[in-house]
């Protein structure tokens, strides 16, 4: 990422390391084995495996002295990114001196749990030790050419696919002045790329950048550059999108956008996928992450190219956000304690499965159990279980809708406005004719048309006072891509937020 970022490090990794210590005794019982979202079969790994995808995560070397991270990694995810440990400052610190240990230890964690590898990265500006950026423009090419021969030829068979040329782009779609632009114009993309795939012919090799997962100027220019090495015959596999998010921010236009690149016949991938909000961290964005990560997993599920995603890190404690973007954190699915948030429930749930409650803070409540969770009955007072009580709440309800020529993904918040907490909810509102829901994420949604009703799951069954929660769900559409209307809040009308 840009230089700028760096001057906003702060010395975090100490706290970080503290914290992870900390949590180790808290993790075991709630992640290992079937993992935190209950059931075996339920993590994202099965999930996103039987939906012939995968979901993967960063790990660095440091990561695998601590058994909670390697608990966490080896039981959800099925696809590693080494952290660092495949940059050349790490794998050729100087001139012809090639390191591998670091990064065959993430392959061997890899392989020790059955998960395969994305190889990052081969040619970049960043973490490019000084001996290349210092060389006469007539040895880079040479160099940069040994370089991914002996890199790629090391990990012949055992990298899924390799990052090959990493944040080409500046932000306005011109290519990145570096020691390889200036020695090699734009060539040295579609050299890098014709060399990696000499060394190992079955590795997919991409190119990845950030700021590229919705349209504009600098996914408009990829667009341009993958169009035309396909034109020349060049091999390019795919395009990682790092999806570096902000909470409440992800691109509407990233589907469309995905779909344009595997239109041109190259796979997609979300490959360091993280969502971070100022901290400490509200409730209010630690739902709206749960929708971003939801809306993320629902578009690459959406696309028939889109291979799988990527988190960048396992928990908050192992992020790069604190450390480059000031105030910043909670940028992934699992908390500084190694707990699973909104949005890794959210996950689990756009990829098809169901989540028992993981969260003890919302445990305390009144509420329910999976079996007792609201069901069935339309009308919520008779269909009062102990934890849904026959009252309804003031309430608020906000909506957000994103639509493409036939689909569309809406994100509704309902704020509760009454003097007491909520324990265990119905919404109840109206779709537009031709709408037909799909899929929901932190709700059940049911019947799919007309007068639909969202259910609470168990871990987000409590609204206090005052607080919110969100849900959403992808619909397709017959031309009217307005909101819903006309919400109930266990049978109480809502206002318009
Ligand atoms: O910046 C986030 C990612 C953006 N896309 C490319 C990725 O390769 C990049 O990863 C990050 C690593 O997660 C950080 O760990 O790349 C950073 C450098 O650009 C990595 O930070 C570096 C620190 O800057 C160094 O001070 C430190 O020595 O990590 C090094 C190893 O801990």
């Amino acid at each position: 990422m840009a230089a700028q970022l760096r001057a906003a490090r702060r010395p975090g990794r100490a706290l970080a390391a503290l914290a992870l210590a900390a949590a180790g005794g808290l993790l075991a019982a709630a992640t290992v084995g079937s993992g935190p979202a209950g059931a075996a079969g339920t993590t994202l790994r099965d999930l996103a495996e039987a939906k012939g995808s995968y979901f993967g995560t960063a790990l660095t070397q440091s990561n695998l002295n601590s058994s909670t991270i390697t608990a966490i990694a080896g039981t959800q995810f099925d696809m590693v990114t080494p952290g660092n440990e495949m940059k050349w400052d790490t794998t050729e610190p100087s001139a012809g001196n090639f390191n591998f240990g670091p990064g065959d230890q993430i392959v061997s964690f890899a392989k020790a749990h059955s998960m395969r590898v994305r190889g990052h990265t081969l040619v970049w500006h960043s973490q490019l030790p000084n001996w290349v950026s210092s060389l006469p423009t007539a040895q880079v090419q040479a160099a940069m050419e040994k370089h991914v021969t002996t890199e790629v030829t090391h990990y012949k068979g055992q990298v899924y696919s390799w990052d090959v040329v990493n944040e080409p782009f500046n932000e306005d779609g011109t290519l990145r002045t570096d020691a390889f632009t200036n020695a090699m114009g734009s060539g040295y993309i579609a050299d890098a790329l014709r060399t990696a795939h000499a060394a190992d012919p079955n590795a997919k090799l991409y190119l990845n950048d950030y700021n590229i997962e919705g349209l504009g100027a600098k996914s408009d220019a990829m667009y341009a550059l993958v169009s035309s090495l396909k034109q020349q015959g060049v091999p390019i596999d795919g395009v990682g999108f790092e999806s570096h998010f902000i909470v409440g921010q992800v691109p509407s236009s990233l589907k469309a956008n995905m779909q344009r690149f595997t239109a041109l016949g190259v796979d997609v991938a979300i490959t360091e996928l993280d969502d971070r909000m100022p901290v400490p961290a509200s409730a209010a964005n630690l739902a709206q992450q749960a929708t971003d990560y939801a809306y993320v997993v629902n578009s690459c599920l959406a696309v028939s190219g889109c291979v799988g995603v990527s988190q960048w890190g396992v928990g908050d404690p192992d992020s790069w956000i604190p450390d480059f973007f000031s105030g910043y954190g909670a940028a992934t699915m699992y908390d500084n304690n190694y707990q699973p948030k909104a949005a890794y429930n959210a996950v689990v749930t756009a990829l098809g499965g169901s989540t028992a409650s993981p969260s003890p803070s919302v445990s305390s409540s009144p509420s329910a159990s999976p079996s007792s969770s609201p069901s069935s009955s339309s009308s919520p007072s008779s269909s009062a279980s102990p934890s849904v009580p026959p009252t309804g709440a003031a309430c608020k309800v906000t909506t957000q809708v994103s639509s493409w020529n036939t689909g569309l993904t809406e994100n509704v918040t309902v704020t509760n406005t009454g003097g007491s907490a909520v324990n265990g909810w119905k919404l109840a509102f109206t779709l537009p004719g031709g709408q037909s829901v799909t899929n929901a994420w932190n709700a059940t949604v049911s019947p799919a048309t007309g007068q639909v009703t969202a259910s609470n799951l168990s871990y987000n069954a409590a609204i206090p006072a005052g607080g919110s929660t969100s849900f959403g769900f992808q619909a397709n559409h017959t031309g009217n891509a307005a909101a819903a209307s006309g919400f109930t809040l266990n049978g109480v009308a809502c206002a318009a937020g």
